[in-house]
């Protein structure tokens, strides 16, 4: 068994909705999800002008590997009526991998940990609630030490 820690995002429609759904389709779909986080409301980073999103991070155990993990979340995601339209576009799902043990993943179509987590203040305060003492396979940091380090003042706030 792997564990894993995925970031869910919504910016369009009901978001909350698609959350909910996400997370009961993981289940089923991926493994067990061990632990959420808070459900936060975040400012739309990258692309300022857009809706602001929910965000939550999930910490999950499962027996697949991580292109085949990759592909069941994006199966979930177009079940979920993803469209893929422009880079950081509005979105009714995204379900991005963090963490997948303290694997490193470079492939064309996926790179693990997440290459812009630890820019990101919709996912490092909601990790933190999870996995404070975590540490960063390639920055050699906790999360603990990146979120302190963040420089990002997006708003970010428990829902
Ligand atoms: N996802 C992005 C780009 N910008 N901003 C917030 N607040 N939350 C996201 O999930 C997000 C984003 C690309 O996937
Ligand atoms: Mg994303
Ligand atoms: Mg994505």
């Amino acid at each position: 068994m792997h564990a894993v820690y995925l970031v869910l995002g919504s910016n369009l429609g009901d978001r909350m909705y698609y959350l909910e759904k996400a997370l009961l389709a993981i289940e089923n779909q991926v493994g067990e999800v061990l632990q959420r986080s808070s459900v936060y409301r975040t400012a739309s980073w990258g692309r300022t002008e857009l809706p602001e999103y929910l965000n939550q991070v999930l910490q999950v155990q499962t027996a697949l590997a991580p292109q085949d993990l990759l592909r069941h979340l994006q199966q979930i995601e177009a079940e979920l009526k993803r469209t893929r339209e422009e880079k950081w576009g509005s979105r009714t799902i995204d379900i991005d991998i963090l963490f997948y043990d303290s694997d490193q993943v470079s492939e064309p179509n996926l790179i693990i940990p997440h290459p812009l987590l630890q820019e990101r203040r919709f996912v490092l305060e909601p990790l933190m609630e999870l996995a404070p003492t975590l540490v960063h396979p390639v920055l050699g940091q906790t999360v603990g030490e990146l979120y302190s380090h963040l420089q990002d003042t997006l708003i970010v706030e428990k829902v």
